[in-house]
């Protein structure tokens, strides 16, 4: 007889009886972001076939053009935490301001931060996408938060994780206690354990770069690809390209495989595309918790005081060794 699945809730209810300080709360929005994870995955299998392909006509706060896609995954993050008292805040790529959930105000603790769509470029063509959350704490209970209580460090999320939408449906997690894949099986529509305790390789042998913008790249970055793609077989080089324009599915399979992501600064937009607090802290978070390493290429991601809600950083991110060479080609000491 096979082994009976360990479903996400049942791994969720041994997790924290091996802690007993855990409150249980955060075991309930794990759940609800893994029926997210249900409903957007079903609408991107029949995407093609019920119109939501495409534009919706509008641009977002950063000036990009919102796919029909990106605003229907934002609807589905929006609807799952609406009342149910877990989340008093929801920040999100899609929107300009913080959401404030008064009925879930005061005993919903938690704020979460999301991107509902990463890699959205990727909707019209079958190709992977992802979702993207980071939840924080909000520790003054006497009043709601406000957006500036959003504009923690990475290193006080008390969960990140993401859901990959690709040849299956995955939600990788962490709660700072390692890091933690579940498959969806759709025959029995759970997500299953079946990456436990992630660790990253010291090194890889994959990079991971949009090289079309290597002329805006400061010389430090462009050394360090053209380091990755000089052979030396002593040292494993060349290394693969791998890009598929989704951060999620690139980071993920690094974090099984080893090597390095990079959304670099540019010469004239030195603070890069990626969003800090949407996308390179919850990710931060998952790569070192489970042995890898986040940079802006000068000092680590977690440790960025966020100024604004919207702000973009630099990103390098995968295994430690890989990361800390970008890191020496950047600073100029490679
Ligand atoms: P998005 O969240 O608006 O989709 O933007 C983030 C995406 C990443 O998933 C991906 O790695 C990168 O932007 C692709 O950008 P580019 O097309 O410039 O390579
Ligand atoms: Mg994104």
């Amino acid at each position: 007889m096979g082994q009976f699945p360990l479903t996400l809730s049942r791994f969720i209810i041994r997790s924290q009886a091996e802690r007993p300080s855990a409150t249980g709360e955060c075991s309930s929005l794990l759940n609800q972001i893994g029926l997210v994870g249900k409903i957007i995955a079903h609408d991107l299998r029949r995407a093609g076939l019920i119109n939501i392909l495409g534009t919706t006509g509008e641009t977002n706060v950063q000036g990009e053009t919102v796919k029909k896609l990106d605003e229907i995954a934002n609807d589905t993050f929006l609807r799952a935490f609406q009342g149910g008292g877990l989340v008093c805040a929801l920040g999100s790529e899609e929107m300009e301001q913080m959401v404030l959930l008064p009925e879930n105000c005061p005993q919903g603790t938690y704020m979460l931060l999301f991107d509902p769509l990463d890699g959205s470029s990727n909707t019209d063509c079958n190709m992977p996408l992802g979702s993207i959350f980071s939840v924080l704490k909000h520790t003054q209970t006497d009043r709601p938060p406000t957006e500036s209580d959003l504009l923690k460090k990475g290193i006080e999320q008390v969960a990140a994780g993401y859901l990959l939408f690709g040849s299956s449906t995955m939600l990788v997690y962490t709660t700072g206690h390692g890091v933690h894949g579940f498959t969806l099986d759709p025959g029995i529509g759970e997500y299953v354990l079946s990456h436990e305790r992630i660790q990253i390789p010291q090194r890889g042998k994959v990079y991971a770069a949009n090289e079309g913008n290597r002329h805006k790249w400061p010389s430090g970055t462009q050394q360090y690809i053209e380091f990755l793609k000089t052979p030396d077989s002593a040292a494993g080089r060349p290394y693969s390209g791998r890009y598929s324009g989704c951060l999620v599915a690139d980071v993920h399979r690094i974090l099984l495989g080893g090597g390095v992501y990079l959304y670099p600064g540019e010469v004239d937009k030195p603070e890069g595309k990626l969003r800090l607090l949407y996308e390179a802290n919850p990710l931060g978070m998952v790569v070192e918790q489970a042995g890898g390493r986040a940079s802006t290429g000068t000092m680590r991601i977690l440790d960025i005081e966020p100024k604004k809600i919207h702000q973009r950083v630099p990103l390098i991110i995968g295994s430690q060794g890989d990361v800390e060479t970008a890191e020496a080609f950047i600073q100029g000491r490679a």
